[in-house]
């Protein structure tokens, strides 16, 4: 496995010398805003961001926005212009070394949580959710809300491009029920992975966050089940899954190390953020730090089930709290994700060790 962590780009905070600091970990997973769902990404600007990145002795090997276009998923009949765009992008970043795309198919909201900065017994804050705070909201109402309390910082899956249209995209979901979806999902799928069979990359979708519909929008990357159809949609080695814990666990259903072993196995996981969380209720956790009894999670299980399928991919640790006064991108600043980083890489070398 390789240890890697999230980044910004240049809107990020955190300087790179500063991750490359962090023991044991190999790259980064990048995050770009600069172009929007749907344009091609240009070569030669993410080619400087690659050779900024690799400058400090960091790779760039896993992209995790090059953003599905909305009309793509909604299946209308401008989708193909869109398409031929996220292949000409998947050449570009091919060849400027990346080898995991991690997307998602998830209409019109990314991940979703309903409180951005709960704050914890000890003083430190992190991202939350509870079904009764959405209760009487619009999803507009929720958007203003999260935006507002972004601290100014853009975040993934919340870009304003991707939300301004927000009332003409929910009229056109109303028509869209979860096996239309799953076509739509079949076309783009069959459409891109001979693009990424022949570059040697490998598609990594991200489950649903949480790990059920919301607003009565349809989502399908939730279940083993789900996940398996959608590894079925097309058979390939660049069809593959990008196991959310914090995510896909949010439905305590979801056995963990079942689905990691049972995907691992056929090679179908491309990549994994590994984060733990904390149920206090029905559908309502935050997220806690990456430590087992700090939350719901046996994080040594998981890590084992990774282990135990000798996962080669890239793992990062997910969504930090802000602590030591740090202020930043929720759920991504760099203290706390860097003692996830400390914390994996520890169980991962018990293990190498006992197995031995
Ligand atoms: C949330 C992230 C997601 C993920 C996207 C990939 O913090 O894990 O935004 O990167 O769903 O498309």
């Amino acid at each position: 496995m390789k240890m890697t962590f999230r980044w910004y780009g240049d809107s990020d905070p955190i300087p790179l010398e500063y991750i490359k600091q962090i023991p044991g970990c190999s790259g980064i997973m990048v995050m770009m805003d600069n172009f929007e769902a749907g344009e091609v990404w240009d070569k030669d600007v993410f080619k400087s961001l690659v050779e900024k990145v690799n400058s400090v002795g960091l790779e760039v090997e896993v992209i995790e926005s090059i953003n599905v276009h909305e009309d793509i998923k909604m299946g209308l009949d401008t989708r193909d212009k869109y398409v031929e765009n996220y292949k000409k992008s998947i050449k570009n970043v091919a060849e400027c070394g990346v080898k995991v795309i991690v997307y998602n198919f998830m209409p019109v909201f990314d991940w979703l949580k309903t409180d951005l900065g709960k704050v914890l017994f000890d003083g430190s804050n992190t991202l939350s959710y509870d079904e009764k705070d959405l209760e009487g909201l619009t999803p507009q109402q929720l958007v203003e809300n999260t935006l507002k309390n972004a601290n100014g910082f853009s975040l993934p899956g919340w870009e304003p491009e991707r939300l301004q249209e927000l009332n003409r995209v929910l009229e056109i979901y109303k028509d869209i029920d979860e096996s239309k979806l799953l076509e739509n999902y079949k076309y783009f799928l069959e459409a891109i992975i001979p693009t990424c069979e022949k570059y040697g990359i490998k598609m990594a979708v991200h489950p649903d966050d949480p790990a059920w519909p919301v607003f009565g929008i349809p989502r399908i990357t939730h279940t083993p089940e789900q996940l398996e159809k959608i590894v079925n949609l097309v058979d390939s080695p660049s069809n593959t899954l990008c196991i959310c814990t914090g995510s896909l666990g949010s439905n305590p259903n979801n056995n963990l190390p079942e689905i990691i072993r049972e995907f691992g196995q056929r090679d179908k996981i491309g990549c994994a953020h590994v984060r733990n969380i904390k149920f206090l209720g029905d559908r309502n956790f935050y997220e806690s730090a990456h430590l087992s009894s700090a939350g719901s999670f046996d994080m040594f299980e998981i890590m084992k089930a990774f282990h135990d399928i000798d996962f080669d991919g890239y793992i990062r640790p997910d969504h930090g709290r802000m602590i030591w006064g740090e202020k930043g991108r929720a759920g991504y600043g760099l203290y706390d994700r860097a003692l996830g980083v400390t914390y994996l890489n520890g169980i991962w070398e018990a293990l190498e060790k006992l197995n031995k």
